[in-house]
């Protein structure tokens, strides 16, 4: 399958995030992407750069002034009085607090939904390019590939339109997928990280064009805690648009093979034109923030029947965060894609 990967994401490294009121090393890391690229070196796909599309298709998900924030907010920053190498928010607007103010430190809480999403010297240009491998692997099947792997890294399924946050900047799948609208009317994305992909729901809540579909940990008691529940169904035109399936915390192999049935039906019923994968490999047994039970080999059965829904497949990376698996984990799914994956059994 082609894959589209680049260097730029290494322009992003910010050391740390906020987490329970301690600050701790960033999870989203850069040698994820060597982890991943491993594996697809091992499997002898082809690998292909992002070509820019510039930022058209990114202004047709994110507003002018949100952007604006990205690109400027680190330059910004270094302006404070012992300005710190990344933005951070520490005041964010709340219920009834509605104002947008001036200054760097106000707008990173405005723009800035998490303590997880700090903005480094090059943030911006890691994010653009992110975007641009997502919008390179939908060219592709554009021009009549069945598959592509988008190797993004920041990932992009936390991002709102207006909004920063877990460890996300650009929306990637959705930019893609919007992209992809011009060549299929109906379109489904099926989101498999463990957190729920709340800027993706948010984006297409009110639209019926894209299905958004996603399994993932119980929010009740797990990021992304304020989206992610069964009772969100779309509204106005995307009214049943939108179908979470959220999982007990624990929930292994064969429950979640029972749930992505339940995904599939919907996603039928939708009859896409393609589909878009938002794939995770954080819901692995041994992820450090993960809380499902998922093994390497039901990555492969989950490709497997994604594959069998016989739709041209764009796939965007998302989290995994147990670096050492994502190597294994990726391969059994790219394998159990292209069918070249030993019998499953749970
Ligand atoms: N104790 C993605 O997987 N919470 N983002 C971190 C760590 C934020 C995950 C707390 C998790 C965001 C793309
Ligand atoms: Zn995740």
């Amino acid at each position: 399958m082609l894959v589209v990967q680049s260097d730029s994401h290494l322009a992003h490294q910010p050391s740390e995030i906020i987490s329970r009121g301690r600050a701790i090393p960033h999870w989203e890391i850069a040698s994820r992407a060597d982890a991943l690229l491993s594996a697809v070196k091992a499997g002898g796909h082809d690998i292909k750069p992002p070509v820019t599309h510039g930022l058209g298709p990114i202004e047709a998900i994110h507003e002018a002034g949100y952007l604006n924030f990205l690109k400027t907010a680190w330059e910004r920053w270094q302006q404070l009085p012992d300005p710190t190498p990344y933005v951070h928010p520490y005041a964010q607007p709340n219920r009834r607090m509605t104002g947008l103010p001036t200054g760097i430190q106000g707008q990173a809480g405005y723009y800035m939904a998490t303590n997880s999403a700090p903005i480094a010297e090059g943030t911006w240009r890691a994010s653009l390019a992110s975007a641009d491998i997502a919008l390179t692997a939908a060219d592709a099947l554009l021009t009549g590939e069945t598959a592509a792997y988008a190797l993004c890294r920041p990932p992009g399924h936390h991002a709102f339109s207006d909004l920063a946050g877990g460890f996300c900047y650009l929306n990637n799948i959705a930019i893609a997928a919007h992209y992809l609208t011009q060549r299929w009317q109906r379109l489904a994305i099926l989101d498999i990280d463990v957190h729920h992909g709340n800027g993706t729901q948010s984006i297409f809540y009110e639209r019926n064009d894209v299905l958004f579909v996603s399994l993932h940990g119980d929010p009740t008691d797990y990021f992304p805690f304020f989206a992610g529940y069964a009772e969100e169904t779309g509204s106005g035109l995307g009214a049943n648009a939108n179908l979470n399936l959220p999982l007990p915390q624990g929930t292994g192999d064969i429950d979640f093979l029972a749930a992505l049935e339940i995904a599939f039906q919907k996603i039928k019923g939708h009859a896409p034109g393609a589909l878009l994968i938002s794939l995770g490999f954080d819901g692995f047994e041994a992820d450090p923030i993960g809380c499902l039970k998922i093994s390497t080999g039901c990555f492969g059965e989950i490709a497997h029947r994604i594959a069998g829904l016989g739709l041209p497949t764009l796939l965007v990376q998302e989290g995994g965060y147990d670096v050492p698996s994502l190597t294994p984990n990726l391969s059994s799914f790219l394998e159990g894609f292209e069918g070249r994956v030993k019998k499953f059994r749970p």
